[in-house]
């Protein structure tokens, strides 16, 4: 018997959330009384959903069990970051419609979950350059950023054109990799090579050791030769196969970014995750890579970017935040010339960990948000900052390269979960989550 299977990709920047996506996501699909807006879950046509063995025997599993038990336990605590691929089957059975349904009886359908880093998606972006042309982007960028300046002060010192000495190329490597990492908790999107930032297993090896240089002889036994050489090693040999085994198999995709997190971070910040969503939407664009289009069989319709932590706002605030992430999609399907797989922009809270408030200040009502401080475990109030109407507000200073927002600050603070008194049948509380899921899989469940 046909059992059909969504594979479902997410991914994401490093904390961008998606540990705490998929762990909710299946603790919700699990127990459906916060899924409303997932009909199949709404209708009753669920009838039964459980975890199984997943079909990749060499993919670790998503600690589902682990992170949930982390969430809802009685010290609510977030998950410890993860730092490589993982992946985790759930299965639904599921009642189709109509006659056709009632004759039938359930089916089962596979959801399978494949957690990737977003790191190391925009590595897709070094297949069509060369080192010298990596090399130029990468360090114009380092230039402009007071994050790079350990790095140019180590590339002074170095003579590229000169014998390749390996402890020299492990310290420029590292103070690269110590660039990216700055540069990525400043809120800067662009950082490669991603796997840089999360080596794995390939930590140290030659593959891993190198690092941009500026143009000019690479003369044989160079370290300029040798680094130009690693750089089609990293290419072929650490990106690509990535991409083959994991990426080109994928249905569906949800892309988690923190655009309050960039908006917090200023203009520069958001200009860049403006340009990193292209990039992002670009590889997904078959046939715009002439590797990606041999290796894709299917094709992923539908995407779904979100950002994650909707809960850092009241929801008088949401339309708002959806509005910036709706520009920031038509904006990156536009310089992406994206056509075909289908897209959406939305706010939402894989875990909800506040309450929401109004409270009078100054003569004024205000909106805000109450939860535990991650950092001293007291409870406080954020009011992050009144969000423009119109994100062409925050959109158009991004691109002009302003340095500060004109019209205030966006605040942001880091809250615990909270702890739970879940009913029976009740997943973790979330915001829109139940929207996602019927965006990305609500048509496979009819
Ligand atoms: N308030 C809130 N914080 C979240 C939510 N999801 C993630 N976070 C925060 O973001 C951090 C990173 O999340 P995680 O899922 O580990 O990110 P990953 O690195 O993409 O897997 C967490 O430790 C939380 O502090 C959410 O829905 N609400
Ligand atoms: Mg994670």
């Amino acid at each position: 018997m046909f059992e059909p299977v969504i594979r479902l990709g997410v991914t994401g920047l490093s904390r961008a959330g998606k540990t705490v996506f998929i762990t909710s996501l299946v603790a919700n699909l699990l127990d459906r009384g916060r899924m409303p807006g997932l009909q199949a879950a709404q209708s009753g046509r669920i009838t039964a959903a459980f975890l199984q063995p997943q079909p990749d025997d060499t993919v670790p599993r998503f600690a589902f069990e682990t992170h949930l038990a982390a969430l809802t336990g009685p010290t609510p605590h977030w998950p410890d970051s993860t730092r490589a691929v993982s992946e985790l089957r759930l299965s639904l059975r599921v009642q189709p419609r109509g006659l056709l349904g009632g004759l039938s009886g359930p089916r089962t359908v596979h959801l399978d979950i494949v957690d990737y880093p977003g790191e190391w998606l925009l590595d897709l972006g070094l297949l069509d350059q060369d080192f010298a042309a990596w090399s130029a982007t990468a360090l114009s960028r380092a230039t402009s950023r007071a994050e790079g300046a350990a790095y140019l002060a180590a590339l002074n010192a170095a003579q590229p054109d000169g014998k390749l000495d390996e402890v020299t190329a492990t310290a420029l490597a590292a103070a690269w990799t110590g660039y990216l990492q700055a540069a990525r908790d400043a809120g800067y999107s662009d950082c490669t090579p991603g796997r840089f930032l999360l080596p794995g297993d390939l930590e140290g090896s030659p593959a891993l050791t190198f690092a941009p240089l500026p143009p000019g002889t690479a003369p044989r036994g160079s370290m300029a030769r040798e680094f130009a050489r690693r750089f089609e090693a990293y290419k072929s040999q650490v990106v690509k196969p990535f991409f083959r085994r994991h990426f080109a198999r994928l249905d569906r995709q949800v892309v988690l970014v923190d655009a309050l997190g960039a908006i917090h971070n200023g203009p520069r910040a958001v200009e860049d995750l403006r340009q990193a969503m292209a990039a992002i939407l670009g590889s997904f664009r078959p046939g715009r890579n002439g590797f990606l289009s041999a290796i894709t069989g299917k094709r992923i319709d539908k995407i779904l970017f979100a950002t994650t932590k909707a809960d850092h706002l009241h929801h008088s605030q949401h339309g708002k935040l959806t509005a910036i992430m709706e520009a920031l999609l038509v904006d990156a399907r536009r310089r992406a010339d994206f056509a075909g797989a289908e897209t959406r922009a939305m706010a939402i809270a894989a875990l909800r960990a506040t309450v929401e408030e109004t409270r009078s200040h100054q003569g004024t009502e205000l909106d805000v948000v109450r939860g535990t401080l991650l950092d001293s475990g007291k409870q406080a109030a954020l009011y992050p900052g009144d969000l423009p109407a119109d994100p062409g507000a925050l959109l158009s200073p991004a691109r002009q390269g302003a340095e500060t927002w004109l019209d205030g600050d966006y605040n942001i603070m880091r809250f615990a979960p909270a702890q739970l008194a879940l009913k029976p049948g009740d997943g973790p509380p979330h915001i829109r989550l139940d929207t996602a899921a019927e965006f990305l899989l609500g048509d496979r469940l009819r």
